[in-house]
């Protein structure tokens, strides 16, 4: 890549909205200097509107694109979470590799022009649909990192350890066989996944034990010290049942077992932590760990709802994933999120923080920080030595009408979302324009093909 400059009419820098910012960016796609309310110009490349860092989407598994608006027919008795997991393990049990690599630059293309430059994929279906593993144990972890390249989003990769069926080393299910392995299979499964990014530049690999259901406490020690480097991500506490069980499991909840039994710290993303009593909001919060929160898919699994206002008052980090990938939206996750906690709370911008205070702003930045931290990449910044993942709002929307850069994030998030999203450019490289992916029309077709067939079988 050749070097480049941006002019942006706008700027969200860190320490607020800049005009006419040069924005320089080396051949690498890192950003080597900025510079507000510039002088000359010339030869710079125009950002009209308003330039904000590009948001990481901290938790995601994208083969579930595929299943999007086909688990919302309602079933023979309660449909629930774990209902809707075996509609999900059904979905799983056809995907070929190259079905996972349609789907995945599917919604890669998706999250591009919804806002989200980084991607955390949380990787758990690793064997053939019998449970036997193919020849390379990172066949499809592969797809994905060739999906990645494809639609140039920066991805790190969470190899999912998956070993049981529920609290105290329960048999797993049938369902569950594509996603199976002991530890020995997963130390050779992240070694291959690495291997995967090598080609893939500003790639990072992490650690993902499932859940407290999947893995066993011994597995979750060894995992941590046989593997120091990384972000770790594990999901928790999203589901009440799961508070149930591990409570008659081991007499603790979730999060509170966790925070005993780790040292947890700034490498951890706790993935939705939806369910936690004051002690382990608490915890967390001082920890430095990451809440992953992903409020639509919460919201449509019937998850519950985050306890934001205590978290956030304990200065907590967060940052948003879409998890399910049922809808596509950086800026809706943030909507999403201040709304369950109004529909909670009874009240407005109650994750504003103090007087004065734009919810839109204070959650975009917060999420910047957060998804930072979970992917350990260099981003969520537009600041020298970060990567140039910028995403481009077109205030000629008319959710900006009133056209004051204090209001723009809040315009983003609560009136325009997606559709503001005009460019978006990773490591300096533009990949959305006039709102579209640039790679978007074969990647859909391939998609439509892909679903089509699944379908029919
Ligand atoms: C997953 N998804 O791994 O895809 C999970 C469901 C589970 C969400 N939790 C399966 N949203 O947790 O057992
Ligand atoms: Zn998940």
């Amino acid at each position: 890549m050749a070097e480049v400059t941006f002019l942006a009419d706008h700027a969200f820098l860190p320490d607020g909205w800049g005009q006419n910012v040069l924005i320089r960016v080396d051949t690498h796609g890192i950003i080597e200097a900025v510079e507000p309310n510039a002088g000359n110009t010339g030869g710079a490349e125009r950002l009209r509107g308003a330039t904000l860092p590009g948001l990481p989407n901290l938790h995601s598994h994208t083969f579930q694109r595929g299943m999007a608006g086909l688990a919302e027919r309602r079933g023979p008795a309660h449909d629930s979470f774990w209902s809707w997991r075996e509609v999900m393990y059904r979905f799983v049990r056809v995907l070929t590799p190259d079905d996972v690599e349609a789907i995945a630059a599917m919604a890669m293309v998706e999250m591009l022009e919804g806002g989200f430059t980084s991607l955390a994929e949380f990787h758990y279906l690793h064997h053939a649909p019998d449970g036997a593993p193919y020849a390379n144990p990172a066949e499809i972890a592969e797809r994905i990192a060739a999906a990645a390249a494809r639609t140039g989003i920066g991805l790190t990769l969470l190899p999912v350890l998956y070993t049981y069926g529920g609290f105290g080393s329960q048999p797993s299910g049938d369902g569950q066989r594509r996603f199976l392995n002991d530890l020995g299979g997963y130390f050779r499964l992240h070694e291959a996944s690495a291997k995967a990014l090598r080609d893939l530049p500003g790639s990072v690999v992490g650690v993902a034990p499932h859940s407290l259901r999947a893995v066993s406490p011994e597995q979750l020690n060894r995992l941590v010290d046989a593997l120091p480097d990384g972000p770790i991500h594990i999901h928790i506490a999203e589901q009440m049942k799961e508070v149930e069980d591990c409570l008659a499991w081991c007499g603790r909840r979730p999060v509170a077992w966790l925070a005993d039994n780790v040292t947890l710290s700034g490498r951890w993303t706790l993935i939705h932590a939806t369910h936690m009593d004051e002690g382990e909001v608490a915890a967390v919060a001082a920890s430095g760990a990451v809440a992953g929160l992903c409020p639509i898919t919460e919201a449509n699994l019937g998850d519950g709802v985050f306890e934001g206002i205590a978290f956030l008052g304990h200065q907590g980090r967060i940052g948003v994933g879409s998890d399910s990938n049922v809808e596509i939206t950086a800026a809706g996750e943030l909507r999403m999120l201040e709304y369950s906690q109004r529909l909670r709370h009874r009240g407005r911008n109650l994750l504003a923080g103090h007087e004065g205070a734009s919810t839109g702003e204070t959650l975009y930045r917060a999420a910047l920080e957060g998804g930072r931290q979970a992917l350990a990449q260099t981003v969520g910044a537009i600041a020298p030595g970060q990567r140039a993942d910028l995403v481009v709002l077109d205030t000629a929307h008319p959710a900006f009408a009133s056209g004051r850069p204090v209001d723009f994030l809040d315009a983003y998030v609560f009136g325009a979302g997606s559709e503001a999203v005009a460019t978006v450019i990773v490591a300096g490289k533009p990949v959305v324009s006039d709102g579209r992916h640039r790679g978007r029309d074969p990647i859909v077709r391939r998609y439509r093909e892909t679903l089509l067939r699944i379908i029919a079988s």
